[in-house]
């Protein structure tokens, strides 16, 4: 395992020169039924926070306390009582799917028990309204919005009993849903949500402890992290065996979980720092593919972590072992990697502090500045993914360019920044990868969790002062558009677009 280890972070060192090759391409240029989507999730969107018996989530919580730069989700863009203008907007633009998450507690208010029919309602509305366009639903059931009465009642994703609500819940979704869902990822970057839930307390449910995190009034950050994932794994392995006894042969649908990955390159040549990338790998990816795959925590996490890490029994193992149809990558950026070797002797450690590697550019990557256009990193963790885990089926269920909210229509950042990191999906593809779909972040501009309103990602934005949220088609809409309509896209496209965005009055372009 070590010499393999070592012989892919080679691998690595040598992508981060590669050329990117995919400069010029269509949609054609990928597999046939390769999936081209877009994303948000339900907080982010829905609003109606209190509307038809929706009960608050542990990041309704965590948005009334202000912590999202003084934002909530009460109203979000609305997307409750507008699904029907946003299908018709995706059905416009092209998208051959909708990636989007339930919220628990508009479907089961205590999390348990009684059904909310309005809200089967809602879901059976919008999925049907995505069907009759010819648009994939893509399901996720858990987004960073556990109902707030579970954590309540005995400390959600922390609690064992998280197992048994979780699995009733997602069997709940399969039966009312499932017939016309195909595609389900069940708890959403598990990683990242332990690390920011339960280390740092920057999202909910804000749990940390001194001298980690700020200012949280409760939490464990040297064990909580590892126990709350090793909670969510187990939840998922359940749920999903449940939809492989109960529903896959009827429904015949897929099921997985997403991973938040950083492209990961060493900043030096040095064997240092070469493991310390790979540690990083180990740490973010491993800790969640490795049980899938493998059926155990990567070795070095057992090593370095000792007994913070929940070790899994013969039992939870086997269960927790090939409990998934595909991957869900979810890609931002790249970091470089220093390795950091002092923290090891701390007394108190967290998830930071255990992975013995510092990230030289982490100022660019949790604030509102727009993300470096580094492709290769995504051509990276895909590369990656196939040699390391055997190239299991991937989604790429998130990817995409954040810009200060209000700043400009005319988002060419976010378009070269789709052009390039697609065409490393191509690149990818072509040398192998079984990467199926691809998911940008997002639909339109949604409440973000760090910070609120003031970033966006969406293709549409919302002026959030307008009583009727319309959305205004950014260029990068019109970019996107073109290419799900089969358009090639180029460098010289993108000067092509522009000229004729700017030409345009808003609304007539998709005629
Ligand atoms: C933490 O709490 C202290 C004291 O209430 C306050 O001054 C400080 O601004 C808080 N820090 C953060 C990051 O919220
Ligand atoms: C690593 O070594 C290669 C080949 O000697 C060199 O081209 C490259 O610049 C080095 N990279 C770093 C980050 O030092
Ligand atoms: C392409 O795949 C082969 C076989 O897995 C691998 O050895 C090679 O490094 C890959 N090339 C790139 C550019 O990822
Ligand atoms: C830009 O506008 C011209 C003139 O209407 C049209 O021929 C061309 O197809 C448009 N380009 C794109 C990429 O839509
Ligand atoms: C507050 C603010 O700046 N609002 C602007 C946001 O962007 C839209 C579209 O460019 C403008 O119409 C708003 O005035």
């Amino acid at each position: 395992m070590k010499t393999l280890s070592f012989l892919l972070i080679i691998v690595l060192l040598n992508l981060a020169v590669a050329v990117l090759c995919a400069d010029k391409y269509s949609r054609y240029d990928f597999p046939p039924g390769f999936v081209f989507g877009s994303a948000t999730s339900a907080y982010q969107v829905e609003g109606a926070a209190s509307e038809d018996g929706r009960t608050p989530s542990i990041w309704d919580t965590f948005a009334h306390c202000g912590y999202a730069n003084g934002a909530t989700g009460d109203v979000a863009v609305d997307q409750y009582h507008k699904y029907k203008e946003d299908v018709k907007l995706m059905a416009e633009m092209g998208l051959d799917a909708y990636r989007f998450s339930i919220s628990w507690s508009r479907l089961i208010p205590n999390g348990r028990g009684l059904l909310n029919p309005k809200g089967v309602q809602y879901y059976n509305n919008l999925i049907n309204e995505l069907v009759s366009h010819g648009i994939q639903p893509h399901v996720t059931l858990n987004n960073a919005d556990l109902p707030q009465a579970l954590e309540d009642e005995y400390g959600g994703w922390i609690n064992r009993r998280i197992v048994k609500d979780f699995t009733a819940y997602a069997d709940v979704c399969f039966r009312e849903f499932g017939d016309r869902v195909s595609y389900w990822i069940t708890v959403n970057e598990p990683n990242v949500f332990a690390i920011g839930g339960y280390d740092q307390g920057v999202v909910p449910p804000r749990h940390c402890s001194s001298p980690f995190g700020v200012n949280c009034t409760r939490g464990d950050s040297s064990s909580e992290p590892y126990i709350v994932v090793h909670n969510i794994l187990l939840a998922h392995a359940s749920a999903s065996r449940l939809y492989k006894r109960k529903y896959q042969e009827k429904q015949n649908g897929f099921i997985g979980i997403s991973i938040y990955t950083f492209g990961v390159v060493s900043s030096t040549n040095s064997t240092e720092d070469a493991m310390a990338a790979q540690r990083m790998n180990d740490f973010y990816i491993g800790w969640i593919a490795n049980p899938l795959v493998f059926g155990d925590y990567p070795d070095i996490m057992k090593k370095l972590v000792g007994t913070r890490i929940p070790a899994f029994s013969n039992h939870e193992s086997e269960l927790v072992k090939g409990s998934f149809d595909y991957f869900g990558v979810i890609h931002y950026t790249t970091c470089y990697i220093q390795d950091d070797p002092g923290s090891l002797a701390l007394k108190q450690r967290d998830f930071n502090i255990d992975v013995a590697a510092k990230i030289m550019n982490m100022g660019d990557i949790f604030l509102d500045s727009e993300f470096p256009i580094y492709p290769w990193g995504l051509q990276g963790v895909l590369e990656y993914v196939k040699q390391m885990y055997g190239n299991p089926p991937v989604y790429i269920v998130e990817n995409g360019q954040r810009i200060r909210r209000n700043s400009t229509l005319e988002d060419t950042s976010r378009v070269e920044y789709l052009h390039a990191y697609i065409g490393s999906v191509l690149d990818a593809v072509r040398n192998g990868s079984d990467t199926r779909g691809y998911f940008s972040w997002s639909f339109l501009d949604v409440l973000e969790i760090l910070d609120g309103y003031r970033s966006s990602f969406g293709f549409y934005y919302v002026d959030l002062d307008d009583p009727d949220l319309k959305r205004q088609p950014k260029l990068s809409s019109y970019w996107y558009s073109h290419f799900l309509k089969g358009g090639s896209v180029s460098p010289d496209k993108v000067i092509e677009l522009k000229t004729n965005f700017s030409a345009l009055s808003h609304g007539h372009f998709f005629h």
